[in-house]
C-alpha cells in the first residue's frame, strides 16, 4: 500500500554510503530509485537487470566516464518492489577506505544518482508501504541501540509489536465510533444507561492499554538514562551502611549514634547496566535539632524526586517507632527492607513486623544484613525489577522509546478523557465522535497510517544516519 502523494524526489535515483565513515574492512554503497539497475550496471560493467536478485556478484567497478578501474567489489541488485525500499536497488560492497568510497560515490553520481538525505532509504520504504512509521523509526533505534534492553525494545518495534498494540486499540475505538454514529440517528432520546456502560467500558479498556504504553516509556527511560534510588528510615536503621554496601566502598560515615548523617549524599553505581544514583539521607524522626530538621526536610524532598525509595527498618527494634514515617512515605514507590537480620530477630518479631507494615502497604519486608551482605543479591534484583517492571528481563515486551510516540499517546489519552466525560455528561454522540476522531488521529500519528504531514516525516527521518 503506497502512502502520501508522490513527488519526483520520492522516486529519483539516490546514493549514499551505508556504512560508518572512516576505515573498515569493507564499506557498502547503496543506490535506490528509478534507474538503479542501469546506473549500477554502468559501474559494474554488467547487465544487472538480468542479475539474480539478492545474489552477490564479483565485479570490477569502473568510472563510467573515464573507464578507470576503481575497486574489486561484490555487487548485489534487487528489483522493486521486492527490496528494502520497495524500489530497484543496488549495493556495492567495496574496500572500506575513504578514498575507495569517494571514488565509487563519484562514479555513482556520474551515472545519474544524487546524494541521499539522512533516512531517505527508510523513508522510501515507509512511503512504499514496506513498513509503517513506528517500524521505520525502529530501524534507527536498532542501529543506535546502546544497551541490550534498547536493542530488544527496538527489535520488538521493528517486528511490528508497537504497531500491533496501537492498532488493536484503534480497532476497538473504530467500533465505538460506529456504535456512536448509529446512536446519532436518535437524537431526541438520551442514550440508554446500559449502552453508556458499554461505551464506558470500551473507553476505559482503551485508556488502560494506552496508559500501559505510556508507562513503558518511563520504564524504558530508566533503562536508558538511569534512576534515582533514595534510602529512608529512622536514624540508625543502617541507611549509610547500605549506601556503602551497594557502592562497595566506605563512602558515607557509619556510626552507632543516631543522627550521624545530616545531609543528603549521592553516588552513582552501575546496577546490571542501569546507571543508578544512590541518595543517602538523614534519618527521619520527630523532635530533631535544628540542623537535623533541615536534613530531614531534604530527605523528604529526596524521596519526592526519587524513582524508588528503600525504607529501612531496624529488625532488632520495634516496628512501632517507624510507623509514623512509613505512613508518610508509603504512597511513593518503595521497597520495605528489614535490616540487621544478623541480629537474629525471632520469627514472631518478623511476622509481627510484616503484619504491622503490611496493613499499611501490603508489602512484606526484604530480609537484609548490610554487615554479612545476606539478602544483598535479592535486594538488587528487587530494585531492578521495581525500576523496570521486569522490562530488563522480559523478551518481547512492547516498550515505547520515542518521545514522539509518547507525546502522541498522551494526547490520545487526553482526548479519550474528553470522550469519557462526554459520555458521562450525556453529550450528543456526534460531539463524542469528534473527540474520538482526535484520539484516532493521534494513534495514526504513531503508525503513520493516515496521510501525514511532510513536516512530520522530515522531522522523523532527519534524525537517521546517512545511508539508512
Ligand atoms: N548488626 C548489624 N548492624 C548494622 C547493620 N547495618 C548497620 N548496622 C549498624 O547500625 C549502626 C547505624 O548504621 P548507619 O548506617 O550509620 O545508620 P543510618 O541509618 O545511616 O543512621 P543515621 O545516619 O544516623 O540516620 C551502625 O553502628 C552500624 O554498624 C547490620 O546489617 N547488622
Ligand atoms: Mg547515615
Amino acid at each position: 500500500m503506497a502512502r502520501n502523494t508522490r513527488l519526483d524526489s520520492d522516486v529519483d535515483l539516490i546514493v549514499a554510503p551505508a556504512t560508518a565513515p572512516g576505515r573498515g574492512a569493507i564499506a557498502v554503497i547503496r543506490l535506490s530509485g528509478n534507474g538503479a539497475l542501469e546506473a549500477g550496471g554502468k559501474l559494474a560493467g554488467s547487465d544487472l537487470e538480468k542479475a539474480e536478485p539478492g545474489r552477490l556478484l564479483l565485479s570490477k567497478l569502473r568510472n563510467p566516464n573515464s573507464n578507470q578501474f576503481l575497486d574489486q567489489s561484490l555487487v548485489v541488485a534487487w528489483k522493486g518492489p521486492r527490496s528494502y525500499t520497495g524500489e530497484d536497488m543496488v549495493e556495492f560492497h567495496i574496500h572500506g577506505s575513504p578514498a575507495v568510497i569517494e571514488a565509487v560515490m563519484e562514479a555513482s553520481l556520474l551515472a545519474g544518482a544524487r546524494h541521499a538525505t539522512p533516512g531517505e532509504f527508510t523513508r522510501r520504504a515507509f512511503l512504499n508501504g514496506k513498513m509503517d512509521l513506528a517500524q521505520a523509526e525502529a530501524v534507527e533505534a536498532l542501529a543506535t541501540s546502546q544497551t541490550e534492553s534498547a536493542r530488544r525494545a527496538a527489535l520488538t518495534q521493528l517486528q511490528g509489536g508497537l504497531s500491533k498494540a496501537v492498532l488493536s486499540i484503534r480497532k476497538e475505538l473504530i467500533r465505538l465510533t460506529a456504535m456512536l454514529e448509529a446512536a446519532v440517528d436518535y437524537p431526541e432520546e438520551d442514550l440508554p444507561e446500559e449502552d453508556k456502560d458499554v461505551y464506558r467500558r470500551m473507553v476505559s479498556d482503551s485508556m488502560a492499554g494506552l496508559a500501559e504504553l505510556e508507562e513503558s516509556y518511563n520504564r524504558g527511560r530508566r533503562l536508558r538514562e538511569g534512576a534515582r534510588l533514595v534510602f529512608a528510615g529512622l536514624p540508625n536503621a543502617g541507611k549509610s551502611s547500605l549506601f556503602n554496601a551497594l557502592l562497595r566502598r566506605e563512602r558515607a560515615i557509619v556510626s552507632p549514634h543516631p543522627g550521624t548523617t545530616r545531609d543528603t549524599l549521592e553516588a552513582v553505581i552501575d546496577l546490571k547496566g542501569i546507571p543508578l544514583t544512590l541518595v543517602d539521607t538523614a534519618g527521619l524522626r520527630d523532635n530533631p535539632d535544628e540542623i537535623e530538621a533541615l536534613g530531614i526536610q531534604r530527605t523528604r524532598e529526596a524521596v519526592e524526586e526519587a524513582d524508588l525509595a528503600l525504607f529501612l527498618v531496624d529488625a532488632s527494634a520495634t516496628p512501632q517507632e517507624s510507623l509514623a514515617e512509613y505512613r508518610q512515605l508509603h504512597h511513593h514507590p518503595h521497597l520495605l527492607v528489614y535490616n540487621k537480620i544478623d541480629s537474629h530477630p525471632t520469627s514472631e518479631t518478623l511476622r509481627n513486623m510484616d503484619a504491622v507494615f503490611g496493613e499499611i502497604s501490603g508489602q512484606a519486608g526484604i530480609h537484609l544484613s548490610t554487615k554479612s551482605r545476606q539478602g544483598m543479591t535479592l535486594l538488587e534484583e528487587r530494585i531492578i525489577e521495581e525500576l523496570t517492571g521486569g522490562a530488563s528481563e522480559g523478551g518481547s515486551e512492547v516498550m515505547l522509546t520515542s518521545q514522539r510516540h509518547v507525546e502522541a499517546i498522551r494526547r490520545a489519552l487526553d482526548a479519550l478523557g474528553a470522550v469519557r466525560q462526554g459520555i458521562d455528561d450525556g453529550l450528543s454522540p456526534e460531539f463524542v465522535v469528534m473527540d474520538l476522531q482526535e484520539v484516532l488521529s493521534q494513534l495514526d500519528a504513531v503508525t503513520g497510517l493516515r496521510e501525514l504531514d511532510e513536516d512530520i516525516l522530515d522531522v522523523v527521518f532527519s534524525t537517521f544516519c546517512l545511508g539508512k
